[in-house]
């Protein structure tokens, strides 16, 4: 039995506590399984040893259950509680918007048991006749089962960047391959992919194609040909394999990035010179001679430009751009100094400090922020006042950190409260390195009124970072309404930066918000959001989007040494 199907048991309890009404179990299953998904260990080995306490938020209820269920591969707790609830019911709680609250109502009031029914019923407005639902409430289930629906035919970035690499070292393993790479939206770095697109520069790709079909994770092979292969992968993602000789390489593996829209605006730029592009290369149009196509860059210089980077081949200004020679120099992963944004055991987070110190220094960092959750937000362990009090007094005295050459930022991702205040008091937020304003609650608030609510926030002078600024949670939940260009308006006169909290389903800012930062003289601080010392690989995916953003060495805060990183927070907050 492996990490996640052990996760995937608890996640359900969980969910059939919830369904109870039953008050704290669900959250310590939720946190167990969060934990054991993210363990570095198999859990088998764990429970061949004995040492399944040792994971964090196991206790001896757990534990019991944890080890019945690796060895037995049963779970007689989930069995029982399967029984007790109406099957499909935990269905409805992935649509956003729908609680256990809500689900038990829908299914007492009008019997509905799955998503199908609860998609008729809505149609039919028959939810509309019950106490508490209003036309409101109804249109939310729509637009939640409508983002339901869509999530499933999209993957997450997140997600599929490790399927990807692993299918790749797997090719490279049956065959030794100098040109190989992902290509499509997954190599654009998008926030979601539709499926993974994978290109090859060989001359004789039988082989390949063979051991592309054989992946031991594939289920269906949509498509085996002598160049072109399609197979579906467990969990359902499909992946594209295209072949072509090595002289084609750069062609294909440009065509094959797109976008689409990037590709056709080449063409016409081909065109006009009397040249003809396509996935084999740059051609004269009339004597069909090869002009270029080994490599991308030749193809682009061939065509009258620079090499342009595959995060800004969306045909938004990139071609320009790069005729005035005034194409971006991006951010790249190994500019990246330090993470603004870590939970730890103190909330809600599974790893202590020193874990999370350590881990900053096994990824070549030179500072971390701890910044776990205020008072407010309970669900997640907010820290009260005299908590925070202990543990920045915890984190000065690190002196791990400090053999490890890591410098712990002490701060908080304070609760922006529905009125703009923060959640703790200005001579508490004083004395941390770093603080960091979000908002947790009243999503639904309207436009002015949030505006208003987080401008307020922005101008306290006393935060430095507006944590994950639209709370969109990718096809699950979206953005609360805010007017951007006011709150970066506010950030720019008040200093303060914008997050790009990289965690898988938010990255957020998004690509499209990161470039109106830059263009608004706003810079931004890449957080992982980590809630376990795993997690803070999540760093690429925000330099990706800030790739995507356009962003630079110098709009990004994480690119800054230590030293001038404090005297800069310093100099915000005296
Ligand atoms: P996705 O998979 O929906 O996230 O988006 P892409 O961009 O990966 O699209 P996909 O997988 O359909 O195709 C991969 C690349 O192939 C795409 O980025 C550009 C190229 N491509 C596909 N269809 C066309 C087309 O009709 N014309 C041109 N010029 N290029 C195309
Ligand atoms: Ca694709
Ligand atoms: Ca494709
Ligand atoms: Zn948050």
């Amino acid at each position: 039995m492996e990490n996640a199907d052990v996760a995937e048991v608890f996640y359900e309890v969980a969910d059939l506590l919830d369904l109870q009404d039953v008050s704290f179990k669900p959250v310590a299953y939720r946190r167990a399984a969060r934990n054991i998904e993210s363990l570095d260990e198999d859990i088998t080995k764990l429970v061949d040893e004995g040492r399944v306490r040792d994971i964090p938020g196991v206790g001896e209820a757990i534990a019991d259950k944890v080890e019945e269920l690796v060895r037995t591969g049963r779970l007689g707790y989930l069995e029982k509680l399967r029984s007790q609830v109406p099957p499909g019911l935990v269905e409805l709680l992935r649509v956003p918007d729908v609680g256990p609250k809500t689900a038990r109502v829908l299914h007492s009031e009008l019997g509905i048991s799955s998503l199908e029914e609860l998609k008729q019923a809505v149609g039919a407005h028959r939810l509309r006749g019950l106490k508490g639902f209003g036309e409101k409430t109804e249109e939310r289930i729509l637009q939640g089962i409508a983002a339901l629906e869509a999530k499933g035919q999209r993957t997450l970035l997140g997600e599929a960047l490790p399927i990807a690499e692993a299918y790749l070292e797997y090719l490279k393993s049956a065959k030794s391959l100098d040109r190989i790479s992902i290509a499509g939206s997954l190599r654009r770095g998008r926030e979601t992919v539709g499926d993974i697109d994978i290109v090859v520069g060989d001359d004789e790709p039988a082989a390949i194609m063979d051991a592309f079909v054989s992946y031991p994770e594939v289920q269906d092979v949509l498509m085996k040909g002598p160049t072109r292969s399609s197979v579906r992968l467990r969990g359902g993602l499909q992946v594209d394999l295209r072949a072509v000789e090595t002289r084609s390489w750069g062609a294909a593996l440009c065509y094959l990035t797109g976008s689409k829209e990037h590709n056709v605006y080449m063409r016409r730029v081909g065109v006009e010179m009397g040249l003809k592009l396509n996935e084999y290369g740059l051609f004269e149009r009339a004597s069909g001679k090869m002009v270029a196509g080994k490599t991308e860059e030749e193809l682009y210089e061939a065509l009258g430009f620079g090499y342009i980077e595959p995060e800004l081949r969306e045909n938004s200004g990139e071609f320009d751009a790069s005729k005035k020679g005034a194409l971006p120099e991006l951010v790249k992963p190994g500019d990246i100094k330090g993470d603004f944004h870590v939970h730890t055991d103190w909330s809600d987070g599974a790893n202590s400090i020193p874990d999370v110190a350590r881990a900053a220094s096994d990824r070549g960092y030179e500072f971390v922020a701890v910044t776990d959750h205020s008072q407010s937000l309970k669900i997640a362990g907010g820290l009260s006042p005299e908590k925070l009090r202990q543990q920045i007094s915890e984190i000065r005295k690190l002196e791990s950190a400090s053999k490890l050459g890591i410098r712990v930022l002490a701060g908080t991702e304070v609760d922006i409260k529905a009125d703009g205040s923060l959640d703790f008091p200005p001579s508490l937020l004083k004395d941390l390195d770093i603080v960091i304003g979000s908002v947790h609650s009243r999503f639904k608030m309207e436009k002015a009124e949030m505006t208003k609510r987080v401008v307020r926030a922005v101008e306290s002078g006393q935060m430095d970072i507006l944590g994950h600024p639209t709370g969109r949670l990718i096809g699950e939940r979206a953005a609360y309404q805010l007017d951007m260009q006011q709150v970066l308006q506010a950030a720019r006169s008040s200093g303060v930066l914008m997050e790009i909290n990289s965690f898988p389903n938010r990255l957020d800012l998004g690509d499209i918000h990161c470039r109106m930062a830059k263009e608004a003289g706003v810079r931004v601080a890449i957080g992982t959001d980590s809630h376990h010392v795993e997690h803070m690989g999540y760093m690429r995916l925000g330099v990706i989007t800030a790739r995507r953003g356009w962003l630079e060495r110098g709009d990004v805060l994480n690119t800054s040494r230590v030293g001038d990183l404090l005297r800069t927070l310093k100099g915000r907050r005296p």
